[in-house]
């Protein structure tokens, strides 16, 4: 029995903010602000950008360039008591991540104590430096940011958020997100969907509550994790700001733009009608930067996005009669490691040790008349073609390492060690890759987002760029600027002594073969061949990209997207440099 009846609130549409109706000019208030998560909640206070949860959906035209005023209005207290339970599970053996209030914790008095410091990044926007959202960059209550986004980019669902260094975690959950839609010719020639009724954008997050002293839900937002789970899995699932929503819709083809914008709960969205998943029903047209070259289905287990991954699908409900009813379910369990689960299961996906109490997500009820049926065309993005390996054999390669490291009376640290080849003589400690025949012996140039750059990547030279992941959890790694394509994702087999990942050092003997005991498939989706920001990096799994950055130079960002890792410590910035000045380079 759920907490609150699902499928009750109709499905809220975030305000649109159309730049063009503004000459391009564009100012929104970042303001505290009262959101009723749910009819039976009373209203949250939050912090949204024009006081609303999601903030409104900026909508720009490529090429057309929008400039922002960002006021930075906040005020009163941090709306999120921020909590770290004492114990992983409650007296019934009940993970405390999976019920409401504050299972016995002291509220963070770093966290009330936050006075609405804050900075903005619109991810997946190709943005000088200067208006990026550099974590560090904050405004205070008071001030104002001027920020100028050129929109020489393709169509896309973009979003914006807080950034703010340490702290991301807690400016988002709060409320400091919206949608930024990217529009274009080629879209049009297409015909899509575009605006209401049958385009809707769906922003997906994750919410908990705290509860009064007879146990009621107060609506207060809390923000929880516990001695062994050091991201914030809440049970509660948020679609456009309201739990558990109902949309109706005709019997036609919708498109749905969805957005995961929770802080670490990865989404596997399979879609049940009268028990039975009907994924077929779902085209995907388009990733993270746009359209794909040609329409996919979804993975036959269900559409995974993980934080900050978006998918732009075409929905057939058009043979449905009026009274159908269909649900939108999860079967990700979290912390999300790529395990597969079988959609045909997704009804009994709910797990407590998976921190997924409620698979639930959304319910689509048919009502009214028919409409003429959208055929797909079949070829879409013409703009650019699946990167070679070969054609990338003299790129300038980069590697990374994710680890998770043990600390002492406190959670675990995720960090990303940045690695550059070993002298011969350096007799370590070492991070060895073996790939067939070859070995490469890196050392760790880099562990925390403060020691010095790194990567200098040269404007319009191809990069390929290696993410090695060394921990037990599937990372999504987003890169700032320009968007990448996967060229490969490969099993990895590595040795990790004790006490090998130091607060600097690491020592791992990686070989590129499969770990008799890893049963996952790494194989690429055919929903990730596109431009993507943001890349799922699995357990035992050794990805790469290939990246070319074109139009900015400057200092951005690079970080896992789950934010309580890209808060502690896994984030490293990047230097995009024209070719001319790297002679001058010492
Ligand atoms: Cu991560």
């Amino acid at each position: 029995m759920e907490p609150l009846e699902p499928f009750v609130d109709p499905l809220p549409l975030p305000s649109r903010l159309v730049a063009a109706e503004h000459g391009g000019r564009l100012s929104v208030g970042i303001r505290a602000g009262r959101h009723r998560f749910h009819r039976e909640l009373p209203e949250s206070p939050v912090w949204g950008f024009d006081g609303t949860v999601p903030g409104p959906t900026i909508e720009a035209e490529r090429g057309q360039p929008v400039s922002v005023e960002w006021r930075n209005e906040l005020e009163g207290s941090f709306p999120v008591i921020d909590v770290v339970a004492p114990a992983a599970t409650d007296a019934d053996g009940v993970p405390v991540q999976c019920v409401p209030g504050l299972s016995g914790a002291e509220p963070s008095r770093h966290a009330s104590g936050l006075t609405g410091q804050t900075v903005v990044h619109l991810h997946g926007g190709l943005t000088p430096a200067s208006f990026d959202g550099w974590a560090e960059n904050l405004f205070a209550p008071g001030q104002n940011a001027e920020f100028q986004y050129p929109m020489n980019q393709r169509a896309a669902l973009l979003w914006y958020h807080d950034h703010v260094m340490g702290i991301t975690k807690l400016d988002v959950y709060a409320g400091l997100a919206g949608l930024w839609v990217v529009r274009d010719e080629r879209e049009r020639e297409l015909g899509l969907p575009e605006g209401p009724p049958f385009e809707v954008t769906l922003v997906l997050q994750d919410r908990n509550f705290d509860v009064d002293d007879d146990g009621r839900l107060t609506g207060r937002l809390v923000h929880k994790t516990d001695p062994d789970v050091m991201e914030a899995f809440p049970p509660f699932t948020v679609v456009n700001g309201k739990v558990w929503p109902v949309l109706e819709i005709r019997p036609a083809t919708y498109r749905f733009r969805v957005l995961n914008g929770s802080n670490a709960r990865t989404y596997r969205l399979v879609l049940v009608r009268g028990g039975k998943p009907e994924l077929d029903r779902f085209t995907q047209i388009g990733s993270d930067h746009g359209l794909l070259r040609a329409p996919v289905p979804v993975p036959g287990d269900g559409l995974t996005l993980a934080s900050a991954e978006r998918a732009d699908l075409l929905v057939d409900f058009s043979d449905l009669a009026p009274g159908s009813e269909l649900t939108l379910l999860n079967t990700a369990a979290a912390p999300f490691d790529g395990s597969p689960f079988p959609a045909a299961k997704a009804e009994s996906a709910a797990s407590l040790d998976g921190l997924l109490p409620y698979p639930q997500v959304l319910r689509l009820r048919i009502a009214g008349d028919g409409v003429s049926r959208y055929s797909i065309p079949r070829e879409l993005a013409t703009d650019f073609e699946d990167p070679v390996a070969d054609a990338l054999a003299c790129a300038r390669r980069r590697a990374i390492a994710l680890v998770e490291r043990e600390m002492e009376g406190e959670p675990n640290m995720l960090t990303m060690r940045e690695l550059a080849p070993a002298a011969e003589d350096d007799e370590g400690p070492l991070v060895t890759v073996t790939d067939g025949e070859q070995t490469t012996r890196y050392r760790v140039a880099a562990a925390h987002f403060e020691d010095a750059t790194t990567f200098f990547p040269m404007l319009g030279e191809d990069e390929v760029w290696q993410v090695i992941n060394l921990t037990g959890d599937t990372h999504p790694i987003h890169l700032h600027l320009d968007p990448f394509q996967i060229l490969s994702r490969r099993p990895i087999r590595h040795e990790t002594p004790d006490g090998a990942i130091g607060e600097r050092d690491l020592a791992s003997t990686v070989t590129l073969e499969r770990d008799p005991s890893d049963e996952l498939d790494h194989a690429i989706d055919d929903n990730e061949r596109g431009l993507k920001d943001t890349i799922r990096v699995n357990p035992n799994e050794l990805v790469e990209i290939a990246v070319r950055f074109t139009a900015y130079s400057g200092r951005y960002m690079y970080h896992c997207h789950i934010l309580e890792h890209e808060d502690r410590d896994m984030m490293r910035p990047f230097v995009t440099m024209p070719p001319e000045l790297m002679p001058f380079m010492a």
